[in-house]
């Protein structure tokens, strides 16, 4: 018996860990099919059918009778088709994600046994999930909304996930609220409407009734909201959990992860164009990145707290909707997560992977928080509704190492386990629980005493203060975005007894921001707030303020607007410096049909047409010169929208020869000189213009500084600093 078992063990064990033990493509691509022109078609139960095309008839070849639902191909093929749609996700149904790795750069021993955060030679198979939260599968992704930002490590001891958020706090303190939240900002009951929206009735009403939102919905009022890509956010765990180390000791956690390429949002005008213009442009951009090699990667850091040093702090910090300040608790970044792998196939993948807060591994535990334990009981449950009891079996849920345990049977179980028995203790000794020293888990010995009541710590009382804290550590800028977003959404509120309290909650942030709403909403200006902002700030809320951000262009999209007759040197020179810098050249021309270079000197195949394409799509433009391409562009409405709407949206524009006069005719703002002459750069708030090109004198961008002399430089420059904020300022991106 005893071999039967370790048999089973083995095969078992080979099922999980595949031919290159603890790597999880291996594993995945144990069972992955290909198809090819060999491959011929059978039914689900592997007889070959010899037609793809006609239901099984009673009739003649001229004339066809009814159909026979003896049929079993036919039958098989609708029953099939019939029950291809599993339940959406509650929240967060509208997602993507893909496939990496974790590499740890700086053990924490001290603090947890974990091996994932203490072995630095290992690489840990990942996959991420980025998702909206309030609308279905099928919504647009660049609505306003906090994104999910869900990380499943594939550990050599079990799965370990991490559920986690753009925005580091959360609506609720406690997890009893949850379908609280979820219903008022989910379409209203009544009408279905609207969807993937918090600009409505029910959400704001409930932010006013329930003020220990009021922190988190300044986060999903910001531009984190609207995030131009899922590779420039940063992502939190949000909870507090605890880490365990050798010595028993414990630590408050809470895990962050900034990206390389910065946290860059797009515009709110952008962002309602691209939820018609190109509902998937977030999923596209993560697959487009990833298939181009320029993988998008996040340090990763904890923030830690020891146990001793729990109640020294203002707020709880067990309190989701409350953030460590990174000046009292700051983050150290000790690995790296790297996504470098779409999704074979998206729903066996990424529709069906499941992510439980409560998968842990030895050495990270919970905490009291109270939001994250009633998540510990939501996840697994919602699984089982959504996928099955046997959820794990999956293969894009099924840990790389081994699985063996006595739990057995139900819907779509398909693991095989030899033996006669399913029950422990058993007389064969057959899978015993394993011991602390063998990696078995270990329990942190808490100790609990209490009476048994509906409780909320004292200090989770007070609701605004950080809501303060966020919104003063705002840049001009971005308060002015907020102060936008509140007007937009609460202009979508049509009862007024909603905007107008909500414009008094306001006054308990901020005075003035409550006055201004108030004057662009409706509803009566507070004149005194019983809850005056504290003036204090903290560092890295601003999203213009954290560390990590390297300038640069790659993955960045760049659109080169040309028609016929247009300067192939210019074209050709900033072709190669774009695509010889990561980014993504896209040659955009009035017809997708061959687009011929002045004096017959090339031509080029464009991408796209003005009509299909559109500037919200692109991070920057480039318009060489070229005299009939420049009059033919000067003719086209479209082309002339393209950029002016990039100008509004606060994009780098470059030019070079009789381009530079289009460019200042679009645009067309007085006090707005755009214009260069002769051989000189000029760099107008992100419109960098070059008159006279002579052979080689665009430059190169070698480096992206400020006041460089080339063209590219300069160009380039501006891509990397995403938007030019200074003609917001100047009031310039409004009046295009
Ligand atoms: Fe949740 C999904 C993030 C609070 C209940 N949640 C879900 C996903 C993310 C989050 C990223 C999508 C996972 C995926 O890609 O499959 N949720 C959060 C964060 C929270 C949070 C950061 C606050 C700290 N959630 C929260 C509470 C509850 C839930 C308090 C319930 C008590 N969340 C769920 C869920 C979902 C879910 C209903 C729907 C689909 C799923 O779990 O797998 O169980």
């Amino acid at each position: 018996m005893a071999n039967i078992i370790s048999d089973t063990m083995q095969k078992v064990q080979h099922a999980v860990l595949g031919p290159r033990g603890g790597d999880k493509l291996a594993d995945l691509a144990s069972e992955t099919k290909e198809m090819s022109s060999k491959d011929r078609l059978t039914t689900d139960y592997g007889v070959k059918q010899t037609s793809a095309d006609d239901w099984l008839k009673v009739g003649s070849h001229d004339k066809a009778g009814p159909l026979l639902l003896e049929d079993p191909f036919a039958r098989e093929k609708i029953m099939r088709f019939d029950h291809e749609r599993i339940p959406e996700r509650v929240v967060h149904a509208r997602g993507s994600g893909a496939f990496g790795k974790f590499k740890l750069h700086e053990s924490i021993e001290h603090l947890t046994m974990a091996p994932v955060l203490t072995d630095t030679s290992r690489e840990t198979p990942i996959f991420i999930r980025f998702s909206t939260v309030l609308g279905s599968r099928g919504s647009a992704d660049t609505v306003r909304d906090v994104r999910g930002f869900a990380l499943k490590f594939y550990t050599q001891e079990g799965n370990w996930d991490i559920v986690g958020n753009n925005m580091p706090v959360f609506f609720i303190q406690d997890a009893i609220k949850f379908p609280d939240v979820i219903h008022a900002g989910k379409p209203e009951p009544h009408n279905e409407v609207p969807q993937a929206q918090s600009a409505h009735n029910n959400f704001w009403d409930f932010q006013f009734n329930h003020t220990e939102a009021t922190h988190m919905f300044m986060w999903a009022m910001s531009d984190r909201a609207i995030p131009r890509s899922f590779r420039m956010m940063q992502g939190f765990g949000v909870n507090t959990y605890t880490l365990i180390n050798a010595k028993g000791e414990r630590h408050f956690v809470r895990f962050t992860w900034t990206p390389e390429l910065g946290v860059h949002s797009l515009v709110w005008d952008e962002a309602l164009k691209l939820a018609g213009q190109d509902p998937d442009f977030h999923r596209k951009d993560l697959w487009e990145a990833i298939e181009n090699g320029v993988y998008p990667r996040w340090k990763f850091g904890v923030q830690v707290i020891p146990e001793a040093n729990e109640h020294g702090f203002e707020f709880d910090i067990l309190d989701a909707t409350k953030v460590w300040p990174e000046d009292l608790v700051p983050t150290r970044y000790i690995g790296e997560l790297e996504l470098n792998r779409n999704p074979d196939e998206f729903f066996t993948q990424t529709e069906q992977i499941a992510f439980c807060t409560s998968h842990i591994v030895s050495g990270i535990g919970f905490s009291d928080d109270p939001l994250l334990q009633g998540r510990n009981f939501s996840y697994f449950d919602t699984q089982i509704s959504r996928l099955g009891v046997n959820f794990q079996e999956l293969p894009i849920n099924r840990p790389v190492c081994p699985v063996m345990n006595f739990n057995r049977d139900g819907a779509m179980r398909h693991t095989v386990t030899r033996g006669t028995v399913n029950y422990w203790p058993n007389r064969f000794d057959a899978c015993p629980p394993a011991a602390e020293k063998e990696g078995g888990y270990v329990e942190y010995a808490q100790k609990v005493a209490g009476i048994k009541a509906r409780l909320r710590n004292d200090k989770f009382k007070e609701h605004f203060s950080q809501a303060q804290l966020f919104y003063n550590s705002m840049s001009p800028v971005e308060k002015t975005h907020i102060l936008k977003a509140l007007s937009f959404e609460l202009d979508h509120c049509e009862d007024p007894v909603v905007y107008t309290r909500m414009v008094t909650r306001l006054a308990d942030i901020d005075l003035g921001l409550s006055q201004a709403v108030a004057e662009l909403v409706g509803g009566e200006a507070p004149t005194s707030t019983a809850h005056p902002n504290h003036g204090r700030t903290a560092p890295a809320l601003s999203q213009t303020d954290f560390p990590g951000a390297t300038p640069t262009i790659a993955s960045h999209r760049v659109a080169i607007l040309i028609a016929d007759g247009y300067d192939h040197a210019a074209f050709t020179a900033a072709h190669a410096a774009l695509t010889a810098a990561r980014a993504t050249p896209l040659v955009i021309a009035p017809k997708r049909s061959r687009v011929t270079a002045a004096d017959g000197a090339g031509a080029t195949q464009p991408h796209h047409h003005l009509e299909g394409f559109r500037s919200t799509m692109v991070d920057a433009l480039f318009i060489p010169g070229g005299a009939q391409s420049v009059a033919a562009l000067a003719a086209n409405g479209r082309a002339l929208h393209w950029i002016r709407e990039a100008f509004g949206h606060l994009k780098t524009i470059g030019a070079t020869g009789e381009a530079v006069e289009l460019v200042q005719r679009a645009i067309a703002l007085p006090g707005l000189l755009v214009a260069s002459e002769g051989s000189e750069v000029q760099d107008c708030h992100g419109v960098v213009t070059l008159r006279d090109v002579r052979p080689g004198s665009l430059g190169e961008a070698v480096q992206l500084v400020k006041g460089a002399k080339g063209f590219m430089e300069q160009f380039f420059y501006g891509i990397a600093q995403h938007r030019n904020w200074e003609r917001e300022l100047a009031g310039w991106s409004s009046q295009v």
